[in-house]
């Protein structure tokens, strides 16, 4: 999910996909931690099932294999449906590729917000929020989530419509299926995740509510303006603008009513509570929360806000979204790279946001953009770092620049994705800079010095 997947944007879009678009069928909570924030680790091991790309035999068997088990489907799906639809899938090696990266390349929380929350996005949102208020604010009656909420994961996800992926959903499902088997185990209908997204594509072009030509996403399986996958599609996609159809890829109104529906309906929407507030913590309470590899996110230990303020906790700005949070929500803590760092008094809200894609970043990036859409500030307090991240307006002139010094492959898309990677690593050399694949706000500055 989350913007375009062309596929160098891959490292960046590979982080906010870790299980794709809203696929959870099982309670996201507790989540896997993030990864490293603060160590840039070395490279993971590549897992061995993914090191070679797939045969043409292998999945061919591999889809026979799955017709055969269309009794262990969710809904119903006839063997003979699922043959015809299938045998135009193809295998993808873009899937097997993005899985790769999204284990092998180390990023940073700071270079992942800066980029996807910057200016240009937040005038973006606030554009559609000034041309669509009247439609935006009858889908959060109605579902009772906020529109910045909704309009920040369309921001997230798609960069607000045009970019939505280019890999067929049939043949992205059936990839990653086949390159991650399910459990001999998983026996019980629609007992297994992956299997139900392919499942899932085939029945959306059995009952023609996709049109095969643009049913394309991302290289996990997630389509349409905000990025849904198809069992989930299948579950809570839901008619926008009133023509009794429910169209995420032509229809903005029918994406945000979409995922407004997704927030409310599985993931049970507080209106009046905000994903976040940011907070000090008073210091002779920090010592626990010094920083760690992983973040820290402390879901038993919810109060209220009444309970924390008394305990010397302050907030530090409010949340533009929900400028007055009703009732005393209850809060605890989250820390992305514990302290030094910025600190957060989080609700249940966060958990929901978790729920459409099951990364902590990922929430943090759609309540900031959601804060910032509906006037809010960016976080007060800085990350420990003395190199900032870049926006995508700053990694287009760095993409520029690395094109004129002979990089010819590399794009000005405004994401770093592998390729751009591979640029900077060279000519951080080139530079004699310490080795690395990252450039920053200071390092672009020193690497950018005639
Ligand atoms: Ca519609």
């Amino acid at each position: 999910m989350k913007r375009s997947f062309p596929f160098q944007d891959l490292v960046v879009a590979a982080l906010l996909l870790p299980l794709a678009a809203c696929a959870q069928t099982a309670p996201t909570v507790p989540v896997p931690a993030a990864p490293a924030a603060v160590a840039p680790a070395t490279a993971a091991p590549v897992p061995s099932a993914l090191s070679q790309p797939l045969t043409q035999q292998q999945f061919a068997s591999c889809v026979q294999n799955l017709a055969q088990q269309t009794a262990l489907s969710g809904r119903p799906l006839r063997r003979e449906d699922f043959e015809r639809i299938a045998a135009g899938g193809r295998y993808d090696d873009r899937v097997r590729q993005s899985m790769l990266v999204t284990t092998t390349e180390p990023t940073f929380w700071w270079d992942e917000l800066a980029a996807t929350t910057d200016e240009d996005r937040v005038q973006q949102g606030r554009a559609i929020l000034a041309r669509e208020r009247d439609a935006l604010q009858r889908i959060e009656t109605q579902f009772g989530v906020p529109k910045e909420i909704v309009l920040a994961i369309y921001g997230i996800e798609t960069n607000f419509g045009p970019a939505s992926g280019r890999i067929p959903v049939l043949d992205a499902s059936l990839s990653l299926v086949c390159l991650r088997p399910c459990p001999p185990t998983a026996t019980a209908p629609g007992s297994c995740m992956a299997r139900e997204r392919a499942f899932a594509a085939v029945r959306l072009l059995r009952d023609r509510r996709v049109q095969p030509e643009s049913f394309v996403g991302s290289w996990a399986a997630a389509f349409g303006r905000t990025q849904f996958v198809p069992d989930t599609y299948e579950l809570v996609a839901v008619d926008g603008d009133g023509d009794g159809v429910a169209d995420i890829i032509n229809s903005e109104r029918d994406a945000w009513a979409s995922t407004a529906n997704h927030l409310k309906q599985r993931g049970g929407w507080r209106m009046g509570e905000p994903v976040y507030l940011e907070v000090s913590i008073p210091q002779e309470q920090r010592a626990e929360f010094a920083a760690r590899d992983n973040s820290i996110r402390l879901t038993d230990r919810a109060k209220r806000l009444s309970e924390w303020t008394a305990m010397g906790w302050r907030v530090l700005a409010p949340n533009a979204v929900t400028p007055q949070p009703g009732s005393d929500p209850e809060l605890y803590p989250f820390l992305p790279v514990g302290l030094p760092g910025p600190a957060f008094l989080v609700s249940r809200n966060f958990d929901t946001v978790l729920r459409y894609n099951r990364s902590e970043r990922y929430v943090m990036e759609v309540s900031l953009l959601a804060n910032k859409i509906a006037g809010g500030t960016d976080f007060v307090t800085a990350w420990p770092t003395d190199d900032p991240g870049l926006t995508r307006a700053q990694v287009r002139d760095l993409q520029n620049w690395l094109v004129q010094r002979g990089h010819a492959q590399v794009v000005a898309d405004g994401v770093i994705g592998r390729v751009t990677r591979d640029a900077i690593a060279a000519e951080r050399a080139a530079k004699g800079l310490p080795a690395g694949r990252r450039v920053g706000q200071r390092t672009m500055r020193e690497l950018m010095q005639p």
